[in-house]
């Protein structure tokens, strides 16, 4: 064979080998998704669950992190993930409700008395049983982390009963639960996407309500005056995959990442809750007028007429309020 040929042929054989050593030892890449910024309560969960998969199992699979609306709203990262355009997301359970009517008894006002009731009803059968409804619209439930107990802010006054919610331009999630709780509660609620940063700087909007952490780590306090400890819903966040991507992976890869995603969901929830009491100190030295013993009576009263509304009336949310009001009795 002439010398040339000879040549050409060793450097292909020598071209594929490489190649299919390469193609081994590179890490598949899933996409995961966070509407929120680093040093969120979303990030920290997916930051976690990045650090956890690349431990267990960084030579076959590598989590790479969309963040900081870089992929849209929640809503838009919800739609991306049924399309698996996106793998996997850490999204706020509001948003949540316009694909599966039943996950918004999670946020149902005043549900939860504590810190423990929700661990264990969320990490029980009847939070299984929500995880499991996702899948009628195209995606796969892992665990739930948290955004925590939401509270009232706004620039108007202090808010110390229900009363002073009244006529209240307050933002809420792009969810119908929300909308409809700030209208029962006597506000002029409205849905916009998050960040809503300008939106408040600007005063097309009175208020918000939050977690402390979101408070601090978006520097609300810069543009809301005063704040209520109103801790009105339960904010969880679901962790889910595309449904339809899935189904694809091996059983065992399946089981690696609902377990990395069930601790760092664990590591998470553990991180908020030890931040709290720092996040408030931190608000009321940047200045925040804190209310911090509201008449809760006053808001629960009105809250109450939530569970008769069409919202509810749905016969599968209808069923599973049922179950979690008997639980959180
Ligand atoms: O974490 O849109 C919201 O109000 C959410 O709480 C947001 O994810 C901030």
């Amino acid at each position: 064979m002439n010398i040339i040929l000879r040549l050409c042929l060793g450097l292909l054989t020598v071209t594929i080998v490489a190649l299919s050593a390469a193609n081994a030892l590179a890490a598949r890449t899933i996409r995961l998704g966070v509407v929120t910024m680093p040093g969120s309560a979303q990030y920290v969960c997916a930051e976690r669950f990045q650090q956890l998969v690349a431990e267990r199992a960084g030579d076959t699979l590598e989590v790479k992190l969309f963040h900081s609306g870089s992929l849209g709203s929640e809503t838009d990262i919800l739609q991306q993930v049924q399309m698996n355009a996106v793998d996997m997301a850490i999204i706020t359970l509001g948003p949540f409700d316009t694909f599966v009517p039943e996950v918004k008894v999670i946020s149902f006002p005043f549900l939860f008395r504590d810190h423990e009731q929700v661990d264990q009803l969320l990490d029980g059968p009847l939070g299984d049983e929500v995880l499991t409804s996702l899948e009628r619209a195209g995606f796969k439930g892992l665990a739930f982390s948290e955004n925590g107990f939401r509270n009232l802010t706004n620039n108007t006054r202090p808010v110390r009963t229900v009363d002073d919610v009244h006529g209240l331009k307050i933002r809420v999630m792009e969810s119908a639960m929300h909308k409809e709780l700030w209208k029962t509660l006597g506000a002029n609620p409205t849905p916009m996407a998050w960040p809503i940063y300008a939106e408040l700087q600007q005063g097309t909007i009175d208020g918000q309500e939050n977690p402390l952490s979101v408070l601090w780590v978006y520097k609300l306090f810069e543009v809301q005056k005063y704040l209520t400890l109103t801790g009105h819903v339960y904010s969880a966040h679901i962790d889910i995959a595309s449904l339809a991507w899935w189904k694809t992976l091996p059983q065992a890869e399946q089981e690696l990442l609902t377990r990395a995603m069930h601790d760092a969901a664990l590591y998470q929830r553990q991180w908020n809750r030890q931040n709290v009491a720092g996040f408030l100190d931190q608000l009321k030295g940047a200045g925040m007028q804190v209310v911090s013993d509201p008449d809760l009576a006053s808001f629960k009263a009105q809250a109450e007429g939530l569970k008769n509304m069409n919202l509810f009336a749905e016969p599968r949310t209808r069923a599973l309020l049922e179950k979690f009001l008997e639980a959180t009795k």
